[in-house]
């Protein structure tokens, strides 16, 4: 996504003993006060810069895609520590925000210190120019010291979001929702012909996980959605509930995917009251595909036919599930999106 190319943060300690061993090494190659100045001048464009370039590197939160910034908030929830504020804390993004706007506070200060303590030096000898230069990289060390946790929230937030897989809010794509264990990440993986392995146990997928087909040159994407659409939403809690309303953005068609043999744990009748929810909450068609129908004469007599299904298919043996597939795929539209430069 696009977070893919955020640099590495550094953490408070690394960023002074980078600033300080450079401002050493260019220190020796002067003498006197002009040696003070130099290192002055390094330790703090070290600082500076490296606080601009974290801060500058981060999209604006206002203009990503809703998806985008959906996913990040919840992201950032989950994997860094709320802010402490006056009135209470800030989680997510708004943590994310107020930490990134206190690195850039870093920067402006370092250059303040910088540009001060440089007029004293240049009227000092070489002994008074080496005072002031102590003491304004013991005042960066302060600063860059008060900086610290907004730093290491900043790290963990860029780690978390480095490594989501790439969602293209922009291609038409096909969640597939359903209880866990009713073979959500068989079906993705057989169709998108990805390498990821199933594992033969429930509530391993944790991942989201992202394949892509491709029909008349067209590049659909079929979603993984564990842990996200697939319970009650009374069940889920609040990071599980913003992953739903990322994916509903998202969505331009739900496969919902029933297991009436319920050898997935589930009663058919939970699962039917999921996808009417769903139903209900999204605006994207949803489409019901009865799955494991290679087991469906060890289901209760009748059950399966029950379902109002638009397809029946089996991951297992690979029965229906192109045509599942095609069906999803004609009722995700696809809008061409004419990018303005291409435009002419
Ligand atoms: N017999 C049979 N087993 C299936 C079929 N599809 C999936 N399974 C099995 O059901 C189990 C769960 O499949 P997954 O694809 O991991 O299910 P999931 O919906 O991704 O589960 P979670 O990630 O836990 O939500 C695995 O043991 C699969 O081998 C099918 O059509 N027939
Ligand atoms: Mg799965």
């Amino acid at each position: 996504m696009i977070y893919e190319d955020l640099p590495t943060t550094p953490r408070a300690e690394e960023l002074v003993d980078k600033a300080f061993s450079r401002a050493a090494r260019a220190g020796r190659a002067k003498q006197g006060r002009e040696a003070q100045e130099s290192m002055l001048r390094t330790a703090c464009n070290v600082v500076a810069d490296n606080c601009d370039n974290v801060v500058q590197s981060w999209p604006d939160f206002r203009t990503v895609e809703p998806f985008a910034s959906e996913i990040a908030d919840a992201v950032v929830r989950r994997t860094t520590d709320p802010r402490q504020t006056d009135d209470g804390e800030q989680a997510g993004l708004d943590a994310l925000r107020a930490s990134l706007s206190e690195v850039s506070w870093a920067a402006r200060q370092t250059r303040s210190i910088r540009d001060e303590t440089m007029s004293k030096v240049y009227q000092s000898d070489a002994d008074t120019a080496r005072k002031h230069r102590k003491q304004a990289f013991a005042r960066v060390a302060d600063v860059v010291d008060e900086v610290r946790d907004d730093l290491r929230r900043v790290g963990a937030a860029r780690d978390a979001l480095k490594d989501l897989p790439e969602i293209r809010p922009d291609e038409p794509t096909v969640a597939v929702a359903g209880y866990p264990n009713v073979g959500k990440s068989g079906f993705v993986n057989r169709v998108t012909r990805a390498s990821n392995e199933t594992a033969a146990y429930p509530f391993t997928t944790r991942a989201v996980q992202v394949g892509h087909v491709e029909r008349d040159r067209v590049r659909y994407q079929i979603v993984d959605t564990p842990g996200v659409l697939d319970r009650p939403a009374a069940e889920r809690n609040d990071i599980e509930r913003q992953a739903e309303s990322a994916v509903r953005h998202l969505a331009d068609v739900v496969l919902f995917l029933v297991d009436a043999s319920e050898s997935c744990g589930y009663p058919l009748s939970a699962q039917l009251r999921l996808r009417d929810e769903l139903r209900e909450r999204f605006d994207a068609p949803v489409l019901t595909a009865r799955n494991k129908t290679d087991r469906e004469d060890e289901a209760r007599a009748g059950t399966a036919a029950d379902v109002d299904a638009d397809a029946a298919m089996s991951v297992e043996t690979g029965d229906g599930v192109e045509a599942a597939l095609e069906l999803a795929l004609d009722a995700a539209p696809y809008e061409p999106e004419i990018p303005p430069s291409r435009q002419e």
